[in-house]
């Protein structure tokens, strides 16, 4: 397998309204992730992704852009965005972007002309349908609830938005559009960025015939998905990008591709597809969907977690390249979700990080999954941010789909505001994010759980994370390794082999609060391997070893 850098990094992903705020004024910036890059170098980490910090009115925190080429003013200056750069290569560290480009902002120019006429130069920019009889011309329901065609009175005509109303989607079958994005992708890599995480980029090509989606129990319109993911010139599309820009620069790409399997993971992000480096899958992450869809309140069983992780381990090896993630700014926590934040919360942490970043590909920390910060449990819709959560709210909650209670206890559970509140830095007040009230509340958890706390204290979360970077840059089986699973139908471990060569690295993890007796033949082997790191003080690998609770370790036999 060729060698490449993106395969051997580890990435931390920055929100940055949530990461730090230097200005006092309760949002985070720029400045402020320049002064907390000492802190990501202790960590160990190789690149930065910055979800989006370019101009937008902030409907969806960033994600609906109106101009690709500013800053957007919360965040600071085009001036404070080169200086971070500066700072973190002078670190070694990279910065990959986030690439909106499935959708814009409304009150992007381009859409403000659109929406004018059907003569004006930019009427094809975005996705407009003659309505059906005074109503939306298909039945589809927007990923943020409600219709997902809005009316335009001036055009008499209305444009589509997977998500909310304000994010019309780009018409990229209009190669005029193509050259914009490609144009404005080039010239932030001649600013030295170093690649790009792609927002939705499975959905930026549409089937040419649209009609009525299947409508779901509990919902009111249709799902769209059929029409909009991985359509016709999805890769066709990319190829391009690929050739008129990708290919012109030293960069990784990582794309976000909502509904894509294993065989589409292949063409996205293929050795030789000439696309994508990789992409992130979201089988795991909708694991936990109910009947009504995502919103829900009962974690996964661990055999289908290791169900489906085995699939991407072993179906892309040697073919394309996976990405590793527990957790992102639209997922909440994961030792709040798959793992214990009471009793077991740091055992419960470690074992999860062992158990992802062990794997195969390159892994991805979401700001604050290092320290093993939990979920938001806001108790009241008012202390709720989030598009899609307020909008889900009203759709289920007010209309009786759901209890009011039995919506709360879903939100506690999934909604992504419980990624988003402030990074935990110390016990001063608001956790040291900043000096004011935050535009979110901080988990009141902050007192016990905040870096301060744990970068001084080896046995902590933060320093477990770091050794597993660590151990990453020194074992080559651990980025290039095959992948195995052992003792699939286990309900309460996850066991699996990496081998390279003659060697062989033997992964265990207890993803319950439960003292198990472990008879795994494959323990006698590794007797006389090495353990290179596990959640417990003391741990000697045998056949008929009691496993603690959500104990976890790896060992390597040679
Ligand atoms: O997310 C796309 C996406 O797949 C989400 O709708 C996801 O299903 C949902 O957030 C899970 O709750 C991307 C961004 O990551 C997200 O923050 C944006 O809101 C969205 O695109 C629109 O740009
Ligand atoms: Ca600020």
């Amino acid at each position: 397998m060729k060698k490449t850098w993106w395969k051997e990094s580890v990435v931390y992903q920055i929100y940055p309204r949530s990461f730090c705020d230097s200005n006092h004024d309760g949002i985070g910036d720029l400045s402020g992730i320049v002064s907390k890059l000492d802190y990501l170098k202790l960590l160990g980490i190789d690149v930065i992704w910055l979800c989006p910090v370019y101009q937008s009115p902030n409907c969806d925190n960033g994600y609906d852009i109106s101009d690709y080429r500013r800053i957007m003013k919360d965040f600071g200056t085009m001036e404070d965005f080169e200086h971070l750069l500066k700072e973190a290569h002078d670190r070694g560290i990279r910065v990959i972007m986030d690439l909106v480009v499935n959708h814009t902002s409304d009150e992007h120019p381009w859409f403000v002309e659109s929406r004018k006429s059907e003569k004006n130069p930019y009427h094809d920019y975005y996705i407009w349908r003659e309505g059906r009889d005074g109503k939306e011309p298909t039945n589809w329901e927007s990923w943020f609830s409600g219709p997902a065609w809005t009316y335009c009175k001036e055009r008499d005509m209305y444009y589509l938005h997977v998500f909310a109303e304000k994010q019309p989607d780009l018409n990229w079958d209009n190669p005029a559009v193509r050259r914009e994005v490609f144009d404005m992708m080039n010239w932030w890599c001649d600013k030295g960025i170093d690649g790009f995480r792609m927002d939705v980029i499975s959905m930026i090509s549409k089937t040419p015939e649209f009609a009525d989606g299947v409508v779901e129990e509990g919902h009111q319109y249709g799902d769209l998905s059929p029409y909009v993911i991985h359509g016709p010139r999805v890769h066709e599309y990319l190829q391009e990008m690929n050739r008129e820009v990708l290919s012109k620069h030293d960069i990784m790409t990582v794309g976000e591709t909502a509904g894509v399997t294993v065989e589409e993971a292949k063409k996205y992000a293929g050795f030789d597809t000439q696309e994508l480096n990789m992409v992130f899958q979201f089988e795991l992450m909708d694991l936990d969907f109910g009947e009504k869809g995502k919103w829900n309140d009962v974690p996964p069983a661990l055999i289908k977690i290791k169900e489906v992780m085995s699939k991407w381990q072993t179906q892309l090896y040697g073919k394309a390249w996976n990405s590793l993630f527990w957790s992102n700014h639209d997922q909440p926590r994961i030792v709040s979700r798959f793992g214990n934040d009471r009793e077991y919360r740091v055992e419960s942490a470690k074992m999860l990080a062992t158990c992802l970043h062990m794997m195969q590909g390159t892994p991805y920390i979401y700001q604050g999954e290092e320290l093993g910060m939990t979920n938001a449990y806001f108790t009241d819709m008012s202390q709720y941010r989030d598009i899609e959560t307020l909008n889900a709210y009203r759709d289920f909650a007010q209309t009786g789909v759901f209890t009011h209670e039995h919506m709360m206890s879903c939100l506690a559970y999934k909604s992504r505001d419980n990624a988003r509140t402030p990074m935990q830095w110390s016990d001063a007040p608001y956790g040291g994010f900043s000096d004011v009230e935050p535009w979110i509340g901080v988990n009141p958890n902050y007192r016990s759980i905040n870096a301060r706390q744990q970068t001084g204290d080896p046995d902590s979360i933060f320093h477990y994370y770091r050794k597993l970077i660590r151990l990453r840059k020194t074992y080559e089986i651990i980025v290039y390794g095959a992948y195995r699973l052992l003792d699939a139908d286990n309900p309460d471990v996850y066991a699996y082999w990496r081998i390279l060569d003659e060697q062989q690295l033997l992964v265990v993890c207890n993803f319950t609060e439960k003292e198990i007796t472990y008879e795994l033949p494959e323990l006698e082997m590794a007797e006389k391997g090495e353990v290179l790191i596990s959640n417990y003080q003391e741990c000697r690998p045998k056949k008929g070893m009691s496993l603690n609770p959500y104990e976890a370790f790896a060992v390597l036999i040679k």
